[in-house]
């Protein structure tokens, strides 16, 4: 049966967290379950707009997330939460603010080179010319994910595919 939970997407900018989250989110409403996507448009530009990127900065917005996500996940949604969150440390410190199961690492792996082609918008441009200081996988560190719950590579496979992947996971484990 399913029960509330936190999937939480990680990975570089550019490598498919939001796409694939969307998706996931498509599907899952497919079945009837409330859901809520937690990202930059609405964290960074609201609650967390005082913060930039730092990596103290970061832990601090990946700190506030957990909370919110925390509290969604008490009210019985299950939450897709789209952040680079590049450090291992902010979140295993968000897995242990909720109940053991009820946090799902996904990794969005993909090489750096591909999300550097993608380059939706111009950011790994700015980043290389120096526009854009602290940027993830140039300037500033990526620590991937050591035991993830579930890893997609979208490189390798179509969003649609990385999507099915997800949903199967799910099954799989009992959580729908
Ligand atoms: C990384 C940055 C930076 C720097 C602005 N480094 O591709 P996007 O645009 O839409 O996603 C990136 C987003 C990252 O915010 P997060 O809250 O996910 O980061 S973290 O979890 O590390 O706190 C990118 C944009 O913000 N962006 N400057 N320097 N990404």
């Amino acid at each position: 049966g399913h029960k509330s939970l936190i999937l939480w997407f990680t990975g570089l900018s550019g490598s498919g967290k939001s796409t694939i989250a969307n998706m996931v989110e498509g599907k899952l409403h497919e079945k009837g379950i409330s859901t809520y996507i937690l990202d930059g448009d609405n964290l960074r530009n609201g609650l967390n707009e005082d913060l930039g990127f730092s990596s103290e900065d970061r832990k601090e917005n990946i700190r506030r997330i957990g909370e919110v996500a925390k509290i969604f996940v008490d009210s019985g949604i299950v939450v897709l939460a789209t952040f680079i969150s590049p450090y291992i440390s902010d979140r295993e410190d968000v897995r242990k603010k909720v109940k053991q199961g009820e946090f799902l690492e996904i990794y969005v792996k993909c090489p750096l080179e591909a999300c550097e082609k993608r380059d939706p918008k111009g950011l790994y441009k700015k980043a290389r010319i120096g526009e854009i200081t602290h940027f993830t996988g140039i300037s500033a560190p990526y620590e991937e994910p050591v035991n993830p719950e579930i890893i997609i590579e979208t490189s390798q496979y179509s969003i649609e595919e990385c999507a099915r992947q997800i949903m199967n996971f799910l099954k799989d484990n009992g959580h729908l």
